[in-house]
């Protein structure tokens, strides 16, 4: 991590760390013009909740993990804060369910296409992981989206049953759910159309989620995916935890 030199005691440790991957992804021309603003609407839910993984997203998390553990084509889509902020961990999250990953990006540019691909490539390379990387040749699209945004693979998030979408825009989260997807998807607001539109959605931060799915991915998660599971109620309860906070009622 090159130049980045806070103390890892300092209160805000986690934070400055995300940030400054995303100034020097931005640096690489990895990042859409609106990776801030994203990563800030991100912190700010992130304080509301409390930093922390709450019981209703680590029971969206397990069932998350068991999608993707039973799925026959499952694939992590990632775009430019998700390469940016968790490349390793997303790499090596796809070794462990031997899937490939996806650059799926919405402001799609060959210049931020070949960034986010070298920055893979090099992780790979450093870390002796062993995935595949697509995206880079687009040969199918998501139906339902126009431009650039719907390139996709075939082989990857068109053929997909069941698909991660950390961090996604909520047009091309509905464009995978109507296509019949499982969706999972990660976004700290709970209140975003995709948050709202996904089939199983992680109310966490991303490289929380991450870590997390890492350290269960060799655990006994496959649930019966007949389970019931109740996402509005998820969501629901990352709400009602944000509200009881702030009323002062967990004093
Ligand atoms: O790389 P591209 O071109 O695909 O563009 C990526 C961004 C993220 C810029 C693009 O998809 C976008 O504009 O996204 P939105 O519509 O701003 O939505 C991003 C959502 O992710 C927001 O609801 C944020 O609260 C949430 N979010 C941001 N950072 C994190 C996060 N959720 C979990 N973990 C985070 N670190």
């Amino acid at each position: 991590m090159d130049d980045f030199a806070a103390d890892p005691s300092h209160p805000r440790y986690q934070s400055l760390l995300l940030r400054h991957r995303l100034e020097e992804a931005e640096k690489k021309g990895m990042l859409a013009g609106s990776a801030m603003i994203a990563h800030g609407r991100g912190e700010a839910f992130d304080y509301l909740i409390g930093e922390t993984t709450l019981p209703s997203a680590k029971a969206a998390t397990v069932r998350a993990l068991s999608a993707l553990k039973s799925a026959q084509h499952p694939v992590l889509s990632l775009n430019g804060n998700v390469v940016a902020l968790a490349g390793k961990e997303v790499l090596l999250l796809a070794e462990k369910l031997d899937c490939p990953v996806e650059i799926n990006i919405f402001y799609r540019t060959p210049e931020r296409m070949n960034a986010l691909l070298h920055h893979l490539e090099a992780i790979k390379l450093a870390e002796h992981i062993d995935v595949e990387i697509l995206g880079a040749e687009p040969n199918a699209k998501i139906p339902g989206l126009k431009g650039p945004r719907a390139n996709c693979t075939k082989e990857g998030i068109l053929d997909s049953d069941v698909i991660m979408v950390p961090l996604e825009d909520g047009d091309r989260c509905e464009a995978l759910v109507n296509m019949g997807k499982t969706v999972i998807v990660i976004d700290l607001n709970p209140l975003s159309r995709s948050a709202r539109m996904g089939t199983i959605t992680i109310v966490d931060e991303l490289t929380r989620v991450l870590a997390n799915m890492i350290q269960w991915s060799g655990d006994d998660v496959e649930l019966s995916q007949s389970e019931a599971y109740d996402n509005d109620a998820i969501l629901a309860q990352a709400l009602a935890h944000i509200a009881v906070k702030f009323s002062g009622q967990d004093n």
